[in-house]
């Protein structure tokens, strides 16, 4: 049996994320997963949430609430919405677990013991009154260059300069607004990344399946300017991983924690002991570890594109020097960005959609149908209210939706609720088993390729080919003289809910399981042999006609929440 792990990017802790970010990383790697499970592969899905580093600390300050308190709030609030989504995680793990904690000082120790980290002294900005170093995004003073008041120490957001906190003119604290302020030896450790160039190098190229711009990112950094440069992997803070070398503490770094890049990663693995500690699992180790099975599990990532270096050279570079039997990652999926309407997603100004207000209006197969098939593959793409209702309309209304009720309906009124048992199929009808049969086979290519956008454009034909035949074949014109005639279309027809349900199950679970509520079937799994899934209905099974599928978005709502949507979340 294949054996499959998956893990999406772990979405940062602070805020709930939009349509952009979903689309990026869990949606896609959800549909793989379903499919995966469908094609009888043994899966493990995993996913957390990203919880040390500034953005967490601040973001708890803003709500008023200690870092850890808020943490487990928005956990537990990204888990529900992850569920509301569908998303079929088998563990919703978190990188501020023990577990994590413990795998963290790990590996920062056998990396020291192989030589593998520097201790390194700097100068950073330090404040009195808040007792700490600051991060650079923590000093806000005058811009030197525009003199812009409220220059970030990291970069001017008015012109955009990048800046030293050194360079800001009455540089002040973020967290305090102290002024005193001075720069102040500290010491920190970074990862000689640099060493294991040539090994990142050979291994990126032996990936000749990868997605170009998967490894065009990584070649980039691999080479542009002076090449791979070693990082910094601690940081002065309080809230993250503290500074230990395995269980040991680590002279002249206490009170320091591990940069969020660091750790983040590694909570793949921790993820997966997380899993067997909440008695979901037994073993993780048969999915991580080589010299424990994992050898035969194919491993594959999914991320936005400004992902890639971390997945592509960092954590590589940390599994790789750990020189321990860690499971690498075989295959990067990664995704351009989903613009909003003519500009960007921002989550600092509220533009666009998000994900808990998707889930207000709409139901999560709508817009697991549109983002998926408009997946930013190759592009960056974009999303507008328009294309969102004519999407919804036409494919899932009008295409789906009509064929699963109009045949249902059809088949109530003439024959009543169960298949009909008249007639014999002629050619129509083989043609079409044919050509569903040569469709679906491209479906399951374009499905293992991960190519999204194709995939749900040949689903998309498949439920085409159906009304097409419904259209030439007319069995409601064909009742009036052939009824038996008549009865074997209704039964093709009929036989083709279960089977476009199988199919979209990965796209569309919610709707994917009406359809097989209505028809009264439970068997789901993958269809091997069209020409017998076709005929799973047999004559005299009853049915139900399912309720509603999709209903269509009209003009008025779409105008609604163009203007809902257009800035200043609240
Ligand atoms: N949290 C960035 C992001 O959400 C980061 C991903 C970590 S993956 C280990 O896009
Ligand atoms: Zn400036």
């Amino acid at each position: 049996m294949a054996r499959h792990l998956i893990t999406s990017a772990i979405p940062y802790i602070n805020g709930i994320k939009h349509l952009g970010n979903l689309v990026g990383s869990q949606l896609p790697a959800d549909l793989y997963a379903r499919y995966q499970r469908q094609r009888g592969a043994e899966v493990l899905f995993l996913c957390a949430t990203d919880e040390h580093g500034t953005p967490a600390e601040l973001a708890a300050a803003k709500a008023g609430k200690p870092v850890a308190e808020y943490c487990t709030e928005m956990h537990d609030v990204q888990a529900r919405i992850a569920e509301g989504f569908g998303l079929s995680f088998d563990h919703f793990g978190r990188s501020s677990s023990i577990q994590n904690q413990k795998l963290t000082q790990h590996f920062a120790g056998v990396l020291a013991d192989r030589g593998l980290i520097e201790e390194v002294e700097q100068r950073q900005i330090y404040s009195e009154t808040d007792g700490r170093f600051l991060p650079d995004r923590y000093v806000e003073g005058t811009c030197p260059n525009c003199g812009f008041e409220d220059a970030r120490g990291d970069q001017c957001d008015n012109c955009t300069k990048q800046l030293d906190p050194e360079d800001l003119i009455n540089p002040r604290s973020t967290v305090s607004g102290a002024t005193d302020l001075e720069m102040r030896a500290t010491k920190h450790l970074f990862l000689k990344q640099s060493g294991l160039k040539d090994k990142l190098d050979a291994w990126i190229d032996s990936k000749t399946d990868w997605p170009v711009l998967t490894t065009s990112i990584a070649k980039k950094w691999l080479h542009d300017g002076d090449g791979l440069q070693d990082r910094g992997i601690t940081r002065d803070l309080s809230w993250g991983v503290p500074v230990k070398r395995g269980d040991e503490d680590w002279p002249g770094m206490e009170g320091k924690v591990f940069y969020v890049w660091f750790d983040a990663p590694i909570e793949y693995i921790a993820c997966a002991q997380e899993w067997v500690d909440a008695g979901k699992g037994d073993d993780w180790e048969r999915w991580w570890r080589t010299d424990k099975g994992a050898d035969d599990v194919r491993y594959t990532q999914f991320m936005g594109k400004d992902n890639v270096p971390f997945h592509t050279l960092s954590f590589p570079a940390t599994i790789m020097g750990s020189g321990e039997p860690w499971k690498l990652v075989d295959y990067i999926k990664s995704f351009n960005y989903l613009n909003y309407d003519g500009g960007q997603f921002s989550t600092s100004r509220g533009r666009g959609v998000f994900m808990d207000q998707a889930l207000e209006i709409l139901p999560a197969d709508y817009w697991r149908w549109w983002l998926l098939s408009h997946a930013p593959e190759t592009s960056d793409a974009e999303f507008t209210w328009e294309n969102f209702q004519s999407s919804v309309n036409k494919d899932l209304a009008d295409v789906l939706g009509n064929f699963v009720s109009r045949i249902t309906k059809f088949c109530r009124s003439k024959f009543g609720e169960a298949v009909p048992e008249a007639g014999e199929y002629g050619e129509a009808e083989h043609a079409l088993i044919a050509d569903i049969t040569a469709r679906v086979a491209r479906y399951g290519e374009q499905m293992d390729a991960m190519e999204v956008r194709k995939s749900a454009a040949e689903l998309r034909a498949i439920w085409a080919a159906g009304n097409e035949y419904l259209q030439a074949q007319a069995p409601w014109t064909t009742f009036k003289t052939d009824p038996d005639r008549a009865a074997a279309q209704v039964r093709l027809a009929l036989n083709l809910i279960p089977l476009y349900a199988t199919l979209a199950a990965p796209f569309i679970p919610d709707a994917a399981e009406k359809m097989l509520a209505g028809m009264k079937i439970t068997d789901a799994s993958w269809p091997d042999d069209v020409g017998s899934a076709v005929a799973q209905l047999p004559a005299g099974h009853v049915f139900e006609v399912p309720e509603v599928l999709f209903a269509k978005i009209t003009d008025e709502q779409r105008e609604e929440w163009e203007g809902r949507f257009a800035g200043n979340r609240d």
